[in-house]
């Protein structure tokens, strides 16, 4: 099995129902490694970004609301990269299908996860389906700095001038 790299983001329904602490463990049956982690307000241009491919679909405005935190009065996702031998199909099956009825009870989206009135899957977590995804969604949530090892080729810039927020 070759060692892939996977994203999961704890939505914002996780963050709110005190999910975090439960997932990881869960996630940690995988024997995976966690080689980055961040806590983040999701702006609407990321969100977006995120789920292009599903931008002509009926429930995407609300899919942005959700992932921004707009329906749970919160704006924190948590964002991690896990890596290891089969990293996408180990959490995929932790996280379960897609839509929270259909998917196994003892699976993190089968156990918390709800449709919206609305009809918005809020399911607790995203995890990457393919290697390809895995390594586009990684690069949009994460520097390669904040990445522990070299899983992808980088390439150096130089930034003459920059203004950068530091502590007051
Ligand atoms: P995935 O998260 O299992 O990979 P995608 O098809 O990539 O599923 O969809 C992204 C997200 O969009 C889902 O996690 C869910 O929150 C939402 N979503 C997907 N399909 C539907 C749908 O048919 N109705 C409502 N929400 C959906
Ligand atoms: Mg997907």
């Amino acid at each position: 099995m070759a060692v892939e790299q996977t994203l999961v983001l704890i939505k914002p329904d996780g963050l709110v129902k005190s999910l975090t602490g439960n997932i990881l463990s869960r996630l940690s049956e995988t024997k995976l490694v966690i080689i980055a982690s961040r806590v983040l307000t999701v702006s609407r241009e990321l969100a977006e970004e995120h789920y292009a491919h599903l931008k002509d679909k009926p429930f995407f405005d609300e899919l942005v609301h959700y992932l921004m935190g707009d329906l749970h009065h919160t704006h924190r996702v948590m964002a991690l990269v896990y890596q290891g031998e089969g990293a996408i199909a180990k959490v995929r099956q932790i996280v379960g299908h897609t839509n929270p009825e259909e998917a196994d009870p003892v699976s993190v989206r089968g156990a918390y996860g709800r449709i919206t009135t609305t009809g918005v899957f809020e399911n607790v977590v995203h995890a990457s389906s393919s290697t390809e995804d895995a390594e586009k969604e990684i690069k949009l949530w994460f520097k390669p700095d904040e990445v522990v090892g070299d899983i992808y080729p980088t390439r150096e810039i130089v930034i003459t001038s920059v203004n950068e927020r530091v502590w007051a």
